[in-house]
């Protein structure tokens, strides 16, 4: 795997210094942050481990990756003028058009001189006495700040399980969420790919298209729904143009954040019957995307009802895929929504193809990588090339990575040590001035990524401002408040099927993490409850003066 870390010989001493704002990522959340900071008056540094602004996707370069949510949804909100002027090329962007858009967003509001790129935030210990926070950097930068802001994002640590012999291959590896910024080829290879989640799913058609051969490691298979991409409809982008800001609305008010142009159908599976749901399940199959989970009101809710869906996806299944054995065991069984479903372009029909063989390690796990290949179920396979589409340590990895330190020099991995704790998902007891962008306990990976972000960032914005026009240096979430918050996330979460499977939502694709169930469902009853604290003067928080 490369190392994807360009740092330039001879560049400036590291900072030092006093800011109001120290904001950890410069991705989507850690560039509007820097924009509203500014807007307040205050002097805010952005640290970030890349070289460049975009976060999830400027490390997510391999080939196939795209954004699962529509690009005229899956974009800022916060101008009008950014979005009536930013053209996006098709129904679902690749990652190099919206590493782009980043890019664009970062020059067009001229944010690249407070970030400070090719840097990692190791630690953040907070002063009570000064009421302060000391940053350090792995370039030996040390600054302070009266507010953290860890804009870290949720899927920002990859997840490389311990293979026994993992250094001993003599062929080229890579990590889906670490891709080399050079282009990749494969032509001629015998490729291994490591996983079946979406990064796999996206980039193995991809893969085969150029590869000898392709062996598939298959431990659990998901649902994939087709995406149907294609170039963005102009007609269809003038509509929503026309009214940027109601469509805006409008989706806020959606569960997920997005989707109000192919809204859920409230009505239960079992009110329709068998010609009713096949028609609703083949629209939105036909439709395609993530919209497929909302064919009926109860399929997150039962068992039952969800199967019925499933099983419309397995009969999916068993018609793309031409052998019918190997049809079943592409046939995911958990379900369907448990495991963030996927979108794909031609992912089942890729099995047809003579020279990729799927190898299912569901009962035999992967004994052991070794100089040639891998070995599996007593049998090795000869391989140029292993792809780790492993995934992330999703929600908490990049957070409990740093030594974080609060009140009474209180680490953020002892306090969560049985599993993330917070109050709204933005602030944890113990450690004030601290906001988490879309941290456990709030909707964030459940919904559109940017709209939670703009929804966390301007409460952040607003939390500050009354904080500085109240005369208050501190705020801290109150126990009482977290007790009751994550008793909230955890009771919505049981009162669906979210945690009958093992999902990164859940921590389970980590071994040794504890089994919690991090995001909160529901964007709408969140964005008013937040509105609601700040109503009453930042109930459940504490305000130091
Ligand atoms: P995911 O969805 O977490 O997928 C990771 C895949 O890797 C999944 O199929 C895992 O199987 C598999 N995996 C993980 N560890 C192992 C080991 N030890 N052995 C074999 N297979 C393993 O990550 P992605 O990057 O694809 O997608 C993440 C999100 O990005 C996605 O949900 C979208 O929101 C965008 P498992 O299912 O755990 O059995």
């Amino acid at each position: 795997m490369q190392d994807t870390k360009d740092r330039t010989a001879g560049a400036a001493a590291p900072e030092t210094g006093a800011f109001d704002m120290i904001i950890v990522g410069a991705g989507f959340a850690g560039m509007y942050m820097l924009h509203r900071a500014r807007g307040l008056g205050l002097k805010a540094r952005v640290f970030e481990a890349g070289t460049d602004v975009g976060g999830t996707w400027y490390w997510n370069r391999y080939p196939g990756a795209r954004c699962d949510v529509e690009s005229l949804e899956y974009s800022y909100s916060f101008s009008e003028e950014l979005q009536q002027q930013w053209k996006w090329t098709e129904r679902f962007a690749p990652q190099p058009e919206i590493l782009k858009y980043a890019q664009h967003v970062a020059d067009r509001f001229d944010l690249r001189r407070d970030i400070v790129f090719n840097t990692r935030v190791i630690a953040s210990h907070y002063d009570e006495d000064a009421a302060r926070w000391t940053v350090r950097t792995d370039t030996g930068a040390v600054v302070t700040g009266q507010f953290v802001v860890m804009a870290t994002g949720c899927l920002s640590s990859t997840n490389l399980p311990d293979f026994k012999g993992l250094g001993s291959f003599k062929g080229r590896t890579y990590h889906t969420g670490q891709w080399p910024h050079e282009e990749v080829r494969f032509d001629g290879l015998r490729v291994g790919v490591i996983g079946t989640g979406s990064s796999a799913i996206q980039s193995i058609p991809i893969i085969a298209g150029q590869a000898k051969e392709v062996f598939v490691f298959q431990r659990t298979p998901n649902y994939s729904i087709p995406a149907h991409n294609a170039p963005l409809d102009p007609a269809y982008e003038a509509q929503i143009k026309a009214d940027y800001a109601g469509f805006r609305a409008r989706n806020r008010r959606m569960m997920p954040g997005f989707g109000s142009n192919n809204p859920r159908n409230e009505k239960s599976v079992f009110e329709a019957g068998e010609e009713e749901r096949r028609a609703a399940f083949e629209a939105r199959w036909n439709r395609g995307g993530l919209g497929f989970q909302g064919a009926f009101g109860d399929l997150m809710l039962n068992d039952e009802a969800n199967q019925i869906a499933a099983e419309f996806v397995r009969g999916k299944i068993r018609e793309i895929v031409k052998d019918q054995a190997l049809a079943e065991k592409l046939a995911p069984r958990q379900a369907i929504g448990c495991k963030r479903i996927c979108v794909d372009t031609g992912y089942y029909d890729t099995f047809n193809r003579p020279h990729v063989h799927l190898v299912d390690i569901s009962q035999a796990p992967i004994e052991e990588i070794t100089p040639t290949g891998l070995r599996t179920g007593g049998m090795d396979y000869a391989l140029d090339a292993i792809v780790f589409a492993t995934g992330f340590d999703a929600m908490t990895g990049t957070l409990l990575k740093m030594d974080i330190r609060g009140r009474n020099g209180l680490t953020l991995r002892e306090k969560w040590s049985a599993g993330p704790r917070t109050y709204l998902g933005l602030g944890v007891v113990g450690f004030p001035n601290l906001f988490i962008v879309t941290g456990p306990g709030s909707p964030s990976v459940l919904t559109n990524m940017i709209v939670s972000i703009e929804q966390h960032v301007d409460w952040i914005s607003d939390c500050v401002q009354y904080l500085r026009d109240h005369g208050k240096r501190s705020i801290e979430a109150t126990e009482p408040a977290e007790i009751s918050w994550v008793g909230h996330v955890n009771a919505v979460a049981d009162a669906t099927i979210y945690p009958t499977c093992n999902s990164w939502y859940l921590g389970a694709n980590v071994p040794g993490k504890t089994r919690v169930f991090m995001p909160l469902i529901g964007f709408p009853a969140y964005a008013d409850k937040c509105e609601e604290v700040k109503a009453r003067g930042y109930e459940g928080f504490a305000l130091g003066a």
